[in-house]
């Protein structure tokens, strides 16, 4: 016999609602007492705004973030388009400048919360206790993703236990599932309190210092990828206009390890297809028709550069080595050895820009060594991962 559903989930809801027995009054101390946080500043009006304005920043931060990642990591059901040329730079600089005004906002949140921690009864009842783990869990996820994004900004992995980009995307997740639970929870709470009429005196005091950091951090960091902005860009760690060609380096050729590999006299690109293939000197490269592009490099970290790179169109080059399959697409690969970023795929529109270009040349130079000498993929709209330098070698196949 099946026993009514209905009936089971009444039986649940009274088990999980049903008052715990109380804790001892003497463990009442400290900040446990009654009283133990006085300050006026803090009420749900303000705990609720802090979080509508941390809402928006992490949706936000949320969307983008996925954009960038379905960049990198393509399902067959995606294509990214190629213009644009600056949509990506614009989205991934949104996910980096959201994803550091959430660090006051954060703060300020956690401050006017936090005697929560200190409720008492520690939890009323078994459904209480399960809604407290699961704002601990929101919490440990929303400073996993504010602080592994700060030290991927600042290229210092050592303290993370894990590959930025998988763990940074996976925390995602939990943080969304966590930030609706505790949503679901509050809705009430939240619609009560801006029911309520503002108090009159507006205590905003705490609210408005939050949104001034979170202002200041946006203008001192912006300049990373906005130009005009970049002599006051006092906190971010890339500024446009640094560096060899007066861009940025990411990577260096010492610490890819192909310094002298492209600095051979005997370097060659090799394309190969399905219909043969072809291995050209740089001589070679230089001598075949040459075209200047506008780019940016867009990289995951949110700064980003433009440069001025002339070099061969990538159609015209893989059509040495054949016919291009309808829906083909280009591995591109460097010199480099070992590493993540060595290798790249080219496919659907960027694969058949015009725009797209082995560049051999940036700002009117053979390119820095460190910008990818002998030469480099730059392609329209891509994040700067994708940008493969050294390159050596492109492989058209038939797309997966
Ligand atoms: N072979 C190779 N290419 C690479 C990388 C790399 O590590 N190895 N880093 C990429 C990253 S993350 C970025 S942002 C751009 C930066 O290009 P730049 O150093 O010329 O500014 O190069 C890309 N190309
Ligand atoms: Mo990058």
């Amino acid at each position: 016999m099946v026993r009514d559903p209905g009936r089971r989930l009444s039986g649940l809801l009274t088990w999980l609602t049903t008052p715990l027995p109380p804790p001892p009054e003497r463990l009442r101390r400290g900040p446990l007492r009654p009283g133990a946080f006085p300050s006026p500043l803090r009420s749900a009006r303000l705990s609720a705004n802090l979080g509508a304005a941390l809402g928006v920043m992490m949706l936000t931060c949320l969307i983008t973030g996925v954009l960038s990642h379905l960049i990198q990591h393509p399902p067959a059901w995606f294509t990214w388009p190629s213009r644009p040329i600056g949509l990506y730079r614009f989205t991934q600089g949104l996910h980096v400048a959201t994803g550091l005004a959430t660090v006051p906002l954060l703060g300020a949140k956690l401050w006017s919360v936090y005697p929560r921690l200190f409720a008492w009864p520690p939890a009323r009842s078994i459904a209480h206790a399960a809604e407290r783990l699961s704002v601990a869990l929101l919490v440990a996820a929303a400073l996993s993703q504010t602080v592994s994004g700060l030290l991927n900004i600042a290229h210092w992995y050592t303290p993370m236990p894990f590959f930025f980009t998988t763990g940074h995307y996976r925390v995602a997740w939990l943080l969304t599932g966590a930030v609706l639970i505790h949503l679901g929870v509050k809705l009430p709470l939240i619609r009560a309190t801006w029911r309520r009429p503002a108090p009159p005196d507006g205590r905003r005091q705490v609210l408005a210092a939050a949104g001034a950091a979170a202002a200041l951090i946006t203008v001192s960091t912006l300049g990373q990828t906005v130009r005009p902005l970049a002599g006051i860009s006092l906190l971010a760690p890339r500024r446009p206009g640094s560096g060899p060609q007066r861009l940025p380096v990411n990577r260096t050729a010492a610490a890819a390890g192909v310094r002298d590999l492209a600095l051979d006299p005997g370097y060659r690109l090799t394309i190969s297809g399905p219909g043969g293939g072809v291995s050209l000197t740089l001589a070679e490269l230089q001598a075949l028709p040459q075209h200047t592009a506008v780019l940016p490099i867009a990289c995951v970290e949110g700064w980003s550069s433009t440069g001025t790179w002339t070099g061969v169109r990538l159609r015209d080059l893989i059509t040495l080595a054949g016919d291009v399959p309808a829906a083909g697409e280009a591995v591109v690969e460097s010199l480099q050895a070992d590493g993540r970023y060595r290798t790249s795929v080219l496919a659907g529109p960027h694969l058949t820009d015009g725009l797209t270009l082995l560049a051999l040349r940036l700002a009117g130079e053979p390119l820095a060594l460190d910008h990818g000498y002998p030469a480099r993929l730059i392609a329209p709209n891509r994040p700067g991962v994708l940008q493969t330098k050294w390159v050596t070698r492109i492989t058209v196949r038939e797309a997966r």
